[in-house]
């Protein structure tokens, strides 16, 4: 009988899930000409819609569009001859798909040892790091850089053979999850660790830098995805309207530039917060750039989607040492396309707001005014293979392959910007 109670309650369970997102769709927008770009983005933004990418010329966006406001928003686009074509009619269905599939490959694995057949939880991946750090004792530390907004540890490894004292050894910095849904970041900072760590085969990596990695970047947003799949801001309520609205996006809460490209709305997934580092999850992460500060060779942000590698600044105007950011930028990408999927598409390449928009308060830009040389955002890609699968959704399949190939370009921004650091020409 036990059982039996078990067994409706979890089929209940499962149906139930995603319950958020029966009916909302996601269209695809393809504009043609400055005029509706505009338009499009404007109108996307005054219904509060969550754009995935924004649409422009010979590029179509992606946005996601609530049951209750299809009707508006295709009238809208019929009336202004805007031509889209709808990816998807049901969100909830894919992501009932994703989870069926995550499932059934973690019971393929049968094992609670962190590995790349699914992607770990929080608390997981929390407690590997105290494994790594009992493991290897004499590379591996694990630090509390703070507490989030709802009081969950926000830990991160430092790896080194030096134990952090040689101070002639350049620091690299890399962190996933900072926009919570971007679940497929997850497994290129875990891969990352292996390869310094567990399964060292290019050991010059691990002796001639010290690496900070921090791989759950948004604990409580991330906690949150498995309630809402598409939460992308970190959990804090003391901004809410009416009882409604949490959440700061932490990419829009950092100290450059912070407040003139980003949403002032906490309804708006770029809502920047009440001030620069005005969210704990931030501020952690703002310490460690300044603790490391003068020798931080390198910063990677890693987000997704898109098979992009960003540098700023977020305003488009370039560090003077653009040329230089661009190049070693070029050659992560090059590393990372001569082992991708066939199925996906070639790295992008480019300053945020010439290939994206203009955002401000980035967590890769402040880094880059304040320590490190060679800052970047990676947008890892949306998985192609399959016809059902978007944007952020994680086909287990592609899992380790994206964080091997995300480490391919990650090895060779490593060490570029370590040659340069120890040139004594950081930039
Ligand atoms: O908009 C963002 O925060 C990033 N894209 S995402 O789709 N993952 O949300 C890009 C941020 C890049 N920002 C800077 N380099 N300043
Ligand atoms: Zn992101």
């Amino acid at each position: 009988m036990k059982y039996l109670l078990v067994v409706v309650c979890l089929f209940y369970g499962v149906l139930a899930k995603h319950e958020l997102y029966e009916g909302h769709a996601v269209y695809e927008i393809d504009v043609q000409s400055v005029e509706q770009t505009k338009l499009v983005h404007d109108f996307e933004n005054d219904l509060h819609l969550d754009i995935w990418s924004h649409a422009v010329p010979g590029h179509p966006g992606k946005v996601l569009v609530p049951k209750d406001k299809r009707d508006i928003f295709e009238n809208f686009l019929v009336e202004n001859r805007v031509q889209f074509k709808i990816e998807t009619e049901n969100v909830k269905e894919q992501l009932d798909k994703e989870d069926e599939l995550l499932a059934a490959a973690a019971a393929r694995s049968n094992s609670s040892r962190i590995g790349f057949e699914r992607i770990h939880t929080y608390e997981e991946v929390d407690a590997y790091l105290d494994e790594l750090a009992r493991d290897y004792p004499n590379v591996v530390s694990v630090v509390l850089g703070g507490r989030s907004v709802e009081g969950r540890p926000i830990r991160y490894l430092k790896i080194s053979t030096t134990n952090f004292q040689d101070t002639s050894k350049p620091v690299v910095m890399m962190q996933s999850l900072l926009h919570s849904r971007e679940w497929v970041t997850l497994p290129a900072t875990l891969y990352a660790i292996r390869k310094l760590v567990v399964d060292v085969t290019e050991s010059d990596l691990v002796q001639n830098i010290d690496w900070i990695i921090l791989p759950v970047a948004n604990p409580d947003g991330y906690v949150f995805t498995l309630t809402d799949r598409y939460w992308r801001k970190n959990r804090a309520t003391r901004y809410m309207i009416a009882n409604r609205c949490p959440g700061v996006d932490l990419n829009r809460n950092f100290g450059h530039g912070w407040g003139t490209a980003s949403s002032a709305n906490p309804c708006q997934d770029t809502f920047h917060g009440g001030s620069a580092f005005s969210e704990p999850e931030s501020a952690a992460i703002r310490d460690i750039i300044l603790e490391h500060s003068s020798r931080m060779a390198m910063y990677l942000d890693i987000h997704s989607f898109g098979s992009m590698i960003l540098y700023g600044y977020g305003d488009g105007v370039l560090p003077p040492h653009a040329l230089h950011l661009n190049f070693v930028g070029v050659q992560m990408a090059q590393a990372i396309d001569r082992v991708k999927w066939p199925s996906n598409k070639n790295y992008i390449v480019g300053n945020i707001l010439h290939v994206l928009y203009a955002a401000s308060g980035g967590a890769s830009d402040y880094a880059m005014s304040v320590a490190a040389p060679y800052s970047y955002t990676y947008e890892l890609p949306a998985y192609r293979n399959s016809v059902w699968m978007d944007g952020f959704l994680v086909e287990p399949a592609f899992i380790e392959q994206a964080g091997f190939e995300t480490w391919e370009g990650i090895k060779v921004g490593a060490r570029a910007a370590a040659a340069a650091f120890r040139n004594g020409k950081a930039v």
